[in-house]
């Protein structure tokens, strides 16, 4: 069979390396980095070789699976669908459509079907009962950021390109390859900042591999970032050094900031987070002084105690040292495909509004129509009106990736029914009455809706399908629209076909309504016209480009963009470099940037409260990622499976050597809610009082269908993470500086 060589963005990470792949009929032969991608350079990662063995696997699957009293058996779609619609009918007329809880996890971002279609879905299924993998990662940051320029994805990211001074704090990106940061090779883009002469500043409780490429690492006590950034905050204004430039006229609440950071010497905080006072100033000048300077925070300073404060002081320093909106400092793309922050009036808007709803049991505020996930196991078991009794889940696995695993085991465990939309036979779908599986990533199309819009170059990129879908199976968009048929009466049968269309239509009616946009007052049928022969997410994705900022206005711009246009550029077009969008990104009801929004200034008090964490026993357990795992999944590829040593407890010598622990043995590390037995790696590069697991790992369950994950089980860290604990303004999960005891398990070596 003669080889051919398709070109694909990698879906698994946010980093969206452009990939090269040979291959023969059905079968893929070897995969490369795209080296004339205008982007990732020919860059890619072990996991972007291991989509091989991911299309391969024969546990990934390919069929609807129906659980009931044998056990688990393929069905056909129109089985599955016929069951879902009598259940699920039947609980949303005796219970309410509350009583349906849904929960979307991280891969749904990657996938441009569920990106396109869930939007339909939340429509129709009306549940206030929405949780996301967001509050187990990246809500802080989001509503810090809504709050101040008025849409939670006017995230600004580090224009590393450019930029001449980086503070990274709680993020491993030569690991993690970035995130809400979507820079290919990025390694090499850090190396290229040092050769021109700039300063890489890390801050983390371990001595990472991005660390160990920095000029300066710098360990920190977990969760007291909101210190140190407070101390630079005071810094600049003690110093003089705060000058806002263009930005001054345009930013409201700066008295109010520079009143809270009078109680944050670089000497009184320096105690709480292990930084000297000496160094938290000379880091405040250094930004202040730098050509362009950024301070990136990422997992480790979303998923503490104080999130919210340590994702909104780097957005202040920006401010303040006239690095925000500015070439080398911390800028806002302009994606291709016009996302929020390019719709509507521009310089102003309705801002970010919270709390239209609470949670039931603790009153959680909504955020961006979300719940905390950390309630989710609460909502389920608490008996009263409201109570969840069925559960969607979407390319989700809550179970290893949230906190109280065992009690959200417990919880789906007890429902009355559950659909999982999902690739996998796995802890979280173990527990639904009905699975429905996807395609391949190789079978799909893909544009990233979300990671444009994070990322430091603007630029826009799209894959067709290399293979076609199997036959008889369906892709995720159809199985979605299925759901929107079922939920809005039309029974397990609709015609999918006829609700496409009419998703379809209400978008582009939506744009022609709107006074601010290219195609106001067009013709929708012309437009919708104008979109055929396509269908599906290609559809919507062509209009969307087409509508957008660089978009052909459907015959308005004749070099416009159009997917047609992006079809025949397989290695991305480039859109340029970010360039300043303030003004023009506000949302804000006042037109101004807020830099003091009251949600935020009032957990300052809750700051200042705070007992430092630990009692002088309990040591402060965080995560940490491998380069070869993606979260909970991709453990079932056995080409990233290589090393068993990868989920183990990292102790410092120190430490270990007061719990009487050696390298190898298994200890048993204890929070206030769980306890696990995980074997000990002892490593100088972990803070004392400070020890690591990585989490997604515990694939011991022999309910599951993962063979090579089952043999590489690891543990659960998230047994240990407490529901309890949320960061308070954001409802975010607290994942890093759990405390916990450490002691020799008690069947000792491993
Ligand atoms: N302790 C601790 N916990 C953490 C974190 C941490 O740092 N420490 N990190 C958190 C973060 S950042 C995140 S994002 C969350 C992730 O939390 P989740 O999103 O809940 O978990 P994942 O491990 O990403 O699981 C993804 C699921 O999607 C399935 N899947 C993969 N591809 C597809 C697809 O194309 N279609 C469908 N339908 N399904 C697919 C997989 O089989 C798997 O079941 O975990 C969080 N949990
Ligand atoms: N290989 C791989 N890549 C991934 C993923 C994966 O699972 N594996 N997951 C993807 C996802 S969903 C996400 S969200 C991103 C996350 O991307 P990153 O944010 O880069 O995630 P981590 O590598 O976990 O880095 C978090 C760092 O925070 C540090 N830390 C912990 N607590 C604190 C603290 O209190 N303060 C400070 N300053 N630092 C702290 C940890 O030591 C760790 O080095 O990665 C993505 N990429
Ligand atoms: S870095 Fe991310 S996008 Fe690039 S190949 Fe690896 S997994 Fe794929
Ligand atoms: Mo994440």
């Amino acid at each position: 069979m003669s080889k051919s060589t398709a070109l694909r963005i990698c879906p698994l990470c946010e980093a969206t390396c452009g990939l090269e792949l040979d291959f023969a009929g059905r079968e893929v032969q070897s995969i490369r980095g795209d080296r004339s991608d205008i982007f990732s350079e020919g860059f890619l990662c072990p996991k972007g070789l291991a989509l091989e063995e991911l299309d391969a696997d024969p546990d990934r699957l390919r069929e609807p699976m129906i659980r009931d009293e044998g056990g688990w058996r393929a069905a056909s779609w129109d089985e599955a669908f016929e069951d879902i619609e009598r259940n699920l009918t039947r609980i949303i007329s005796e219970h309410g459509r509350d009583a349906v809880g849904l929960y979307l996890g991280n891969p749904s971002v990657h996938n441009t079907a569920l990106m396109v279609y869930i939007p339909a879905l939340r429509n129709v299924l009306r549940t206030q009962n929405v949780f996301t993998a967001s509050s187990v990662d990246q809500i802080p940051k989001q509503l810090v950021v809504g709050l101040m320029f008025g849409s939670g994805l006017s995230v600004p990211v580090p224009d590393i390109d450019r930029c001449q001074h980086l503070v990274i704090l709680g993020a491993n990106p030569l690991v993690s390859n970035g995130s809400l940061l979507t820079a290919p090779n990025i390694g090499k883009r850090l190396k290229r900042l040092r050769q021109r002469g700039g300063k890489i500043v890390v801050i983390d409780p371990c001595r990472t591999k991005t660390a160990r490429a920095a000029d300066e690492h710098h360990f920190i006590q977990p969760g007291t970032d909101a210190f140190l950034l407070f101390g630079i905050v005071h810094t600049l204004f003690e110093e003089n050094l705060a000058s806002l430039g263009r930005l001054e006229p345009l930013t409201a609440g700066l008295e109010q900031v520079k009143d809270l950071a009078k109680a944050f010497s670089p000497e009184s905080v320096s105690a709480r987070c292990g930084i000297d006072a000496q160094i938290i100033r000379t880091m405040a000048r250094e930004i202040a002084a730098a050509e362009g300077a950024a301070v990136y925070g990422r997992i480790g300073t979303c998923t503490q105690s104080f999130g919210t404060l340590a994702s909104w002081l780097p957005e202040v320093i920006h401010v303040l040292t006239g690095n925000l909106d500015r070439e080398g400092g911390a800028m806002f793309p302009l994606a291709a495909h016009g996302p929020s922050n390019t719709k509507g009036a521009s310089g102003s808007g309705r801002g970010l509004r919270t709390g239209r709803w609470t949670s039931r049991v603790r009153g959680c505020p909504e955020i961006f129509g979300e719940l905390p996930v950390s309630c989710l196991s609460e909502e389920i078991l608490t008996p009263g009106p409201g109570q969840i009794r069925a559960m969607l889940t979407v390319a989700g696995n809550p179970v290893l990736s949230t906190p109280g695993s065992d009690r959200v085991s417990a919880a789906l465990d007890s429902l009355d029914y559950m659909v999982s939309m999902d690739i996998y036979l796995n802890e979280t779908t173990r527990h639904a009455n009905v699975i429905l599986p996807g395609l391949s990533p190789l079978e799909s199309s893909h544009y990233d809706l979300v990671f444009s819009q994070l990322a430091i170059h603007n630029s826009a990129r799209y894959s067709p399908p290399m293979f076609d879908a199997p036959e008889g199976q369906w892709s995720e968009w159809e199985s979605l629209l299925r759901l929107v048929g079922v939920f809005s009466g039309m029974g397990p049968r609709a015609n999918t076909k006829t609700i496409d269309d009419d998703v379809m239509l209400k978008l582009i009616q939506r744009e022609v309504k709107t006074e601010t946009s290219s195609l106001h007052g067009r013709d929708p049928n012309e437009i919708l016209e104008a979109l055929q022969p396509r269908l599906g997410p290609d559809r919507v994705v062509d209009f969307m480009l087409r509508a957008g900022p660089y978009g052909d206005g459907f015959g308005a711009k004749t070099d416009g963009l159009s997917l047609d246009v992006l079809r025949d550029k397989p290695h991305g077009i480039d859109l340029g470099p970010l360039r300043p969008r303030v003004p023009e990104i506000l949302r804000t009801p006042s037109g101004k940037i807020e830099l003091a929004p009251a949600l935020v200034v009032d957990d300052v008090a809750r700051l200042q409260k705070t007992a430092p964490s630990t009692n002088g026993q309990d040591l402060l357990l965080i995560g940490r990622r491998d380069l070869r795992s993606n979260n909970s999944w991709m453990h079932n590829v056995e080409c990233l499976a290589t090393d068993d040593r990868r989920c183990t407890l990292h102790m410092n010598p120190e430490d270990a050597g007061r719990a009487g622990l050696e390298e190898s043995q298994l200890a048993a590390v204890t929070s206030r809610v769980g306890s696990i037995d995980v074997c000990v790696e002892i490593t100088g590069d972990i803070r004392p009082g400070v020890v690591s697991i990585p989490h997604g790992w515990g694939h011991d369950s022999p309910h599951v269908k993962l063979d090579v994950a089952n043999n590489h089980a690891g543990v659960n860290s998230n047994e240990l993470a407490d529901q309890d604990i949320i960061d308070v303004p954001s409802g975010n999960a607290v994942l890093c500086g759990i405390p916990v005891t450490v002691t020799p398990a008690a069947d000792g070596q491993q």
